[in-house]
């Protein structure tokens, strides 16, 4: 078998989870017989400020063939957070129709949670985030700018196939795993669009019988994932909401640096996206001391689609055995004192 996949390592950090953890994936697989074609872009903030675009203007065109596309990061100190997104990932998730955002939190052995009394494989769910509207969605407007009565309006926008894509992918999951999921909306404020979702689950899940559905507001779902995490399994939420409780979702787990993300197209007609759920990180880029492993684990979830599962398994295993060994490196998110580099090749040697 054979893969062609994109890589668009991005800016600040993803260049350093991707540059540590590209050969690591081709040499894996190759060891179970499958070839993995990679092309890099260097699409991202540096080419906007030197270019003025952060990808070409044919850009999904040309990544449109690919089997699989990976992205690193993006965001940068010298261009504002909403150029980064709304020229680069938001493109590629909505002109893809990447409804489906599935984020796995899960506290591995040997990893340090900062709530007390948790540790490996107490914290194991899964939020399945819609990706392509919602809060996200490019509608709104401003006027006035800079008098008195100046005035913003942002919409979010759910339609009955990005909704639907979204909790199906959920119930399905939860199928899988232990048959509960809970929606997470704000249904009491956000009376029409959050209505509209709560109705949209309720419909699919008269197709899932078995299926136990508990529903919260995203203030009380956001305490109780610091609260009660073990008891969440498959969760369903918008693409802001789903957003934020992924980032609680990986700090409860550890540390942000070790929670994978992916952007599926469920209907297969265009490559799906695979990234680390962290940002560029301002705060550490330049100092090879990112976590490796949200990246790791994304190509896990890769292979995973692509239906390799031995090879999804045996890096999702591998990363597993690195953080229970007391001995082996790990970046200082997770309290240690070691590179990107250091762990990446540690991850090399046991599995290669
Ligand atoms: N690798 C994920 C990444 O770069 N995220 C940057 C970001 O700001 N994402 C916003 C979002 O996913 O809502």
């Amino acid at each position: 078998m054979s893969y062609d996949i994109a890589v668009i390592p991005g800016d600040g950090i993803g260049n350093e989870v991707v540059d540590a953890t590209e050969s690591l994936m081709v040499d894996l697989a190759a060891d179970y017989g499958v070839d993995i074609q990679t092309t890099e872009f260097d699409w991202g903030s540096e080419r906007y400020l030197e270019e003025g675009a952060l990808m070409p203007e044919d850009g999904l065109g040309t990544l449109e063939d690919f089997d699989s596309i990976l992205l690193g990061a993006v965001g940068h100190p010298e261009v504002p957070d909403h150029v980064t997104l709304r020229n680069l990932r938001l493109p590629i998730t909505k002109g893809f129709n990447q409804h489906i955002c599935k984020r796995p939190s899960y506290l591995f052995e040997g990893v340090e949670s900062p709530l007390r009394g948790y540790s490996g494989g107490d914290i194991d769910l899964v939020v399945y985030r819609q990706n392509t509207e919602g809060e996200y969605a490019d509608v709104g407007g401003r006027e006035h700018q800079g008098f008195q009565n100046e005035v913003a309006v942002q919409s979010a926008v759910y339609t009955r196939e990005g909704t639907e894509a979204i909790v199906r992918a959920a119930f399905e999951a939860a199928t899988e795993r232990s048959g509960k999921l809970t929606n997470i909306t704000k249904s009491n404020a956000q009376a029409y669009g959050m209505v509209f979702w709560d109705e949209v689950v309720e419909e699919i899940g008269e197709e899932y019988p078995d299926v136990t559905v508990e529903r919260l507001l995203v203030d009380a779902g956001s305490m109780d994932f610091v609260r009660r995490p073990d008891e969440f399994d498959v969760v369903v939420a918008s693409n802001l909401f789903g957003d934020i409780l992924t980032d609680i979702g990986g700090i409860i787990s550890g540390s942000l640096g070790i929670a994978p993300s992916t952007n599926i197209n469920p209907s297969g007609e265009y490559p799906s996206m695979f990234e680390p759920v962290h940002g560029s990180a301002f705060d550490i880029m330049g100092e090879g001391i990112a976590n490796p492993v949200g990246m790791l684990l994304s190509m896990s979830l890769m292979f995973e689609h692509l239906e390799e599962e031995d090879i999804a398994e045996a890096l999702w295993n591998g990363v597993g055995d690195q953080l229970a060994d007391p001995e082996a490196p790990r970046t200082p998110d997770i309290g240690g004192n070691a590179t990107t580099l250091d762990v990446a090749g540690d991850l090399e040697s046991r599995l290669l």
